[in-house]
């Protein structure tokens, strides 16, 4: 074994995968010894090598387990590893997303498999053991058992202990003082640099990394607009526009992107009664003034609904300011809700912070968008959900195409891209009815625009929406 261990890691150091110098690690560390075992896809020979011995590691060890149901590879470095092993010994693959998808079927692990099922995890090289943790955590919640896990380098900075805690035996097939000896055997690590290296071992022995929180996943709320008005109280507008809802019994927006102050107010007359919240792009209302603002804000009052100006800021925290209050619209005087895109970091909520909590406005954080090829998905959308719950006194919600577990009931859900006939247009917005938004998506208020707007009737075209999505508002409640 000693020779094989000396052939893998004289190998990995000729194909750069092991690498000596300075390096700054992620955690801000410098590192006179960097390893990076993606290069190994581009050597199916070695690859090959490495999975043969990670495979016979476990099953020359005393104290192994049961030979696995399952294999499964730590995203992403470990899964040719993986692939490899599973190939040469005939064992089938599960992968574990590292994101579930938000399309398709979302299913967090991938492959066929049973409950019980016993996996062995398989990972390049171990530090703190989080990765591994992460991965344990996802096959077990699909009901899958770990009892083994192997990688090819151990760092001996904790994992060992960290995953036994966890019930967990890790077998490698060497360890970083191995690969050091053996480096230094082979003349390849030699006077000050064989010394930073030893320093830095010794002062990162125990590295301690948290274990991410588990991929959000969609959920219902079976919970009422009334009893999320109370939970809302930490925001004045999420909890206005939940009694309101309660009140109206409708969960309707409406979209007036219509371009003269004539036609939006007309809409708004007509349309007023059956919605909570009407939404405006005061930016392409051609003979837009402040005349304008009164009439609505008059035909808000007479209608009892909210106001939301789709203004969708994004700059740096003290352009967004004046963009707020001032300029040609002085959205912040009439508007009771805006959007915000997380994009420019939290700084752009605190640009509100004073105005918005003096006018009781609500902030409308962009989670997801209706519009194909968006990139608010995935790690963007968490990072947005995390940003609104620190600023839970100024968000009021999320502008999303579902409920995602990791959304509290206070926040309101808005929803855009719904239609009870079209699918799309061409211009890349997608559709989706009703429904399926308020009872599948979980979401609480439907944005229609064309839909409603551009019908023959839009009074009874609304009434149509508001009564759909309120009868499904009501099911969702009663499941
Ligand atoms: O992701 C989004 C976010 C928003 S706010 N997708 C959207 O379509 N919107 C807005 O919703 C968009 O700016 C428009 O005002 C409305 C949808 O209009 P419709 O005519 O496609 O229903």
């Amino acid at each position: 074994m000693e020779n094989e261990i000396e052939k893998i890691v004289l190998k990995l150091n000729e194909i750069d995968a092991v690498k000596l110098g300075e390096f700054k690690l992620k955690s801000g560390i410098i590192s006179p010894i960097y390893i990076d075992l993606r290069v190994t896809v581009s050597e199916p020979k070695l690859l090959s090598l490495i999975g043969d011995f990670m495979y016979k590691r476990v099953y020359n060890d005393s104290n192994s387990g049961n030979k696995p149901k399952l294999l499964c590879g730590v995203p992403y470095t470990a899964l040719p590893i993986a692939t490899a092993m599973s190939v040469q010994n005939d064992i089938p693959m599960v992968i574990r997303r590292k994101e579930a998808k938000a399309y398709g079927t979302k299913q967090l692990i991938e492959g066929r498999f049973k409950e019980g099922d016993n996996v062995l995890v398989i990972e390049d090289l171990v530090t703190s053991g989080a990765s591994v943790l992460e991965t344990v955590r996802d096959l077990k919640s699909v009901g899958l058992t770990v009892t083994d896990v192997v990688v090819l380098l151990d760092r001996q900075q904790g994992a060992k202990q960290e995953l036994e805690k966890n019930g967990l035996r890790l077998h490698s097939v060497f360890t970083m003082e191995q690969l050091i000896d053996t480096l230094i055997k082979a003349g390849k690590l030699v006077g000050p640099q064989l010394e930073l290296v030893q320093k830095f071992l010794d002062a990162n022995r125990q590295v301690v990394v948290p274990v991410q929180p588990t991929t959000p996943q969609p959920v219902k709320s079976h919970l009422s607009f009334q009893e999320r008005s109370q939970l809302a109280n930490c925001n004045k507008m999420a909890q206005k526009l939940f009694r309101l809802m309660s009140e109206k019994k409708s969960n309707l927006a409406v979209a007036a992107d219509l371009t003269t102050k004539a036609e939006v107010l007309k809409l708004a007359d007509a349309i007023g009664s059956e919605i909570v919240v009407l939404k405006t792009h005061v930016d392409i209302i051609s003979d837009y003034d402040e005349d304008f603002v009164k009439q609505l804000k008059a035909l808000s009052e007479k209608h009892k609904f909210l106001i939301f100006e789709d203004r969708k800021f994004a700059d740096i925290g003290n352009t967004v300011k004046y963009q707020y209050q001032s300029g040609v619209y002085k959205i912040s005087e009439w508007s009771d809700m805006v959007t915000v895109h997380a994009v420019a970091g939290p700084g752009i909520i605190d640009s509100f912070k004073d105005s918005v909590l003096q006018k009781e406005c609500g902030l409308l954080m962009l989670a997801q968008m209706s519009s194909k090829g968006s990139l608010c998905v995935g790690e963007y959308t968490q990072q947005v959900v995390e940003m609104a719950k620190q600023n839970q006194d100024c968000v009021m919600g999320f502008i999303c195409q579902e409920r995602l577990s990791n959304m509290p009931e206070h926040f309101v859900l808005m929803t855009p891209g719904v239609q009870l006939n079209n699918t799309a247009d061409t211009l890349g917005q997608q559709y989706n009815t009703p429904d399926y938004i308020v009872q599948e998506k979980s979401t609480d208020v439907i944005i229609v625009g064309r839909g409603i707007y551009q019908s023959q009737d839009p009074k009874s075209e609304a009434h149509k929406y508001r009564t759909i999505a309120w009868d499904s508002y009501e099911k969702r409640l009663s499941k």
